[in-house]
């Protein structure tokens, strides 16, 4: 539902702006222009941009551009609204650094309800669900989305009445983003992504802590110094799976069993917590750590600990055949998921590890994964893109094989898997070589399983 009279807030500066991407965000951009009543052009550099046919229809009057950006007079728009996706310097845009801004930007200019925002390299959906989830089951008006779900501004149209926002932001919309004003920022982990994007982990992290801007609190982790704030003004919170300081929320024992605790404070013990893996006990304190900042009530918090299952393609079992589980992990597209990923199995294995990786791997350095394969895996089977550099890098140290596709993967799985074994899909790298996103990846992986195509020859 789209609100079709113009809305109250009104954008500063007035003028012509020029959209940057037919995405999801761009047309969640669009939208949101319409509904102000704002003129707007909209450019895309491929020349059969998704839903293309869609936005024609939904936007017959609005001037579009496919391809090159070099056609248009940039310094003819007041501000130009860049998609996440876009990379400044390669789209042409770098030159006009100054006006270019992206959704997050025009959202915290005309967002009056308070914003959790939530970012990390990694467990940013996970924890961005738990706590829109706490909201709900406290009776709050809550819209979840960002980077996860619907975009931004797509929420702020269809929830007008929204008492508070919670919002995963990755790194590419916040180095678009001055100032979000957020009533609580969590920066949960940084490990390597994106560095094709950003330089280097220094270039990264700065993109990230960029949601600390206006914050009027803060949720880090006591673990990882990375995501601390700059300023030591803004009132900060960490969590940690250890035994936790005086403000601190971590795990500590009590009468033998291991809780979850706010300083000396004990609030359930770690066995309710339906999520399974160390990864996840780390997610959970996280996000008790911002609900309690939005001043969530602990009851609310604790109920959906004790039953949310997780999301799909994170650490999903898919399938149990012969004594093997085949698990789709398809969201682990970096290093550091696909580590925290195997942790987490290595403590439930009775057997080994069959470990299928690959795809795009964005210039990260895989060198941390051999280790914890050499401990748990049977085979390494690679495919995609950055297969080779896997494989090069894997196969001193453990059984690797490189194949074409994820089937031929799968294949290969089935035919070494013994019972006992688990049987990965946890890639450490983008599917954008193969699929259209890594939903696709996940959904291929179960429908291979399902229709028993991993055991044909
Ligand atoms: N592209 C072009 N030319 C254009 C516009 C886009 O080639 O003119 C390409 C981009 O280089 C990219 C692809 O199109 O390869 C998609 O980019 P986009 O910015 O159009 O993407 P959207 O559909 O608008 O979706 C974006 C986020 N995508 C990215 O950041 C790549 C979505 O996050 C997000 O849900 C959505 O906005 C709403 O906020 C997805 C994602 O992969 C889940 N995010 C990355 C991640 O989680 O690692 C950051
Ligand atoms: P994001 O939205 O940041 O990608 P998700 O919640 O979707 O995060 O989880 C993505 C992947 O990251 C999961 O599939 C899992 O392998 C891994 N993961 C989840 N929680 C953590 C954590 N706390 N630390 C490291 N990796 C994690």
């Amino acid at each position: 539902m789209i609100a079709s009279a113009p809305l109250e807030a009104s954008l500063v500066p007035a003028g012509e702006r020029l959209v940057v991407g037919l995405g999801i965000s761009g047309r969640a951009v669009a939208r949101y222009l319409r509904a102000c009543g704002e003129p707007f052009v909209v450019v895309d550099t491929r020349s059969q941009p998704p839903g293309l046919a869609d936005f024609r229809r939904e936007f017959p009057q609005v001037e579009l551009h496919l391809g090159s950006l070099s056609e248009l007079e940039l310094t003819r728009f007041v501000e130009i609204v860049a998609s996440p996706g876009i990379d400044l310097e390669a789209a042409g845009l770098g030159a006009v650094r100054e006006r270019v801004i992206g959704e997050m930007a025009l959202f915290a200019r005309v967002c009056r309800a308070p914003v959790v925002a939530i970012t990390g390299s990694n467990a940013k959906s996970t924890v961005t669900t738990l706590v829109g989830e706490m909201a709900r089951e406290a009776g709050v008006d809550v819209a979840v989305g960002g980077n996860l779900g619907d975009a931004a501004l797509d929420l702020l149209l269809d929830y007008p009445e929204a008492a508070l926002f919670v919002l995963e932001l990755s790194s590419f919309q916040l180095e678009l983003t001055p100032r979000l004003g957020a009533a609580c920022a969590a920066f949960l982990n940084l490990s390597a992504d994106h560095l094709d994007r950003h330089g280097d982990m220094q270039g990264y992290r700065l993109a990230k802590s960029r949601v600390f801007e206006g914050a009027a609190k803060a949720v880090v982790n006591a673990e990882d110094r990375a995501t601390w704030p700059e300023d030591p003004a803004l009132p900060c919170t960490a969590f940690t799976t250890e035994a936790p300081g005086a403000d601190e929320w971590g795990i500590a024992t009590r009468d033998g069993d291991a809780w979850f605790c706010h300083g000396s404070q004990a609030l359930m013990p770690l066995a309710a917590l339906r999520l399974s893996g160390r990864h996840n006990q780390a997610n959970a304190l996280a996000a008790l750590a911002i609900g309690e900042s939005v001043g969530l009530p602990l009851r609310a918090m604790q109920a959906v600990l004790s039953r949310f299952g997780g999301l799909p393609h994170r650490g999903e079992v898919v399938a149990e055949r012969q004594g093997v589980r085949w698990i789709n992990d398809s969201k682990g597209t970096n290093v550091g998921a696909t580590l925290a990923a195997i942790a987490g199995l290595g403590e439930t294995l009775d057997g080994r590890l069959i470990w299928l990786g690959g795809g795009v791997g964005k210039g990260a350095d895989f060198t941390p994964l051999i280790a914890p394969l050499v401990r748990h895996a049977r085979e390494a089977i690679v495919f995609g893109e950055d297969a080779p550099q896997l494989e090069s890098l894997l196969q001193a140290h453990l059984p690797t094989q490189r194949v074409a596709t994820l089937e031929e993967a799968m294949r290969r799985a089935a035919a070494v898997a013994e019972p006992g074994d688990c049987v990965l899909l946890s890639p450490a790298c983008a599917s954008l070589d193969q699929f259209p996103n890594y939903m696709a990846r996940g959904d291929a992986f179960r429908a291979i399983l399902e229709q028993g195509q991993e055991a044909t020859c």
